[in-house]
């Protein structure tokens, strides 16, 4: 290795400002994979992505109409609960607010439900307000399956199991309901700001 390529990282590393890094987390460079359980490889000829539940009527895209909506790139730090930061991460998405667009609702909260049968619970409101997106590219590619493709719930303010990979809808509720890793002890809303990991966190 050459004495440029070594300062070059050092001054990466020590230039990684510490106030974009949540308490108790470490920055990483690769991207890990974490999943409960396989990947699905839903064909996008099958997929469709829904709003539903406490809505005035149910709404539904096709892969096509969903591609078809307006999108937004964002740059954005991802913090697992398993203490890995990303910084800088790059993301295509629909923003949540545009598939929200119109919909009536008295809902306060939302589980997010995925192929495999993942789901994540949050409040309605850290899902609008340009929060949140459901990503269809990183790096200007096809989101990989195994990080979530065909696409993934991005919520990057939340502790990163909130992000659901291949999520295919929102359902939209009056009452609060635990989703996978909240039911197995992980804290209900995750914020890594204030390093809520666990229930009692
Ligand atoms: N459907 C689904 N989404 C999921 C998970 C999962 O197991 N299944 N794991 C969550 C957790 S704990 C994390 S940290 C991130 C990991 O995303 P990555 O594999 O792209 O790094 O996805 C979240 N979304
Ligand atoms: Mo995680």
């Amino acid at each position: 290795m050459t004495p440029i390529s070594r300062g070059f990282r050092g001054r990466r590393d020590a230039s990684a400002d510490p106030s974009r890094v949540p308490p108790g987390q470490y920055v990483t460079g690769d991207f890990p994979v974490l999943s409960a359980g396989p990947t699905p490889h839903t064909q996008l000829a099958d997929w469709s992505f829904a709003i539903q539940g406490e809505v005035d009527e149910p709404r539904t895209w096709t892969w096509d109409e969903f591609r078809a909506l307006p999108s937004e790139n964002l740059t954005t730090d991802i913090h697992c609960v398993t203490k890995w930061s990303k910084l800088d991460t790059v993301w295509t998405g629909a923003s949540v607010d545009t598939l929200l667009d119109g919909v009536d609702t008295s809902a306060e909260y939302v589980t997010a439900w995925s192929d495999g049968g993942y789901t994540t619970n949050l409040p309605l409101e850290d899902l609008t307000g340009g929060r949140a997106w459901v990503a269809f590219a990183y790096d200007d590619e096809p989101l990989d399956p195994e990080h979530g493709g065909p696409a993934r719930l991005l919520v990057p303010h939340l502790y990163f199991w909130k992000s659901a990979k291949w999520v295919r809808g929102l359902e939209l509720k009056l009452e609060d309901e635990p989703g996978f890793w909240e039911t197995y002890g992980y804290h209900n809303y995750g914020d890594p700001w204030r390093e809520q990991r666990y229930w009692g966190d």
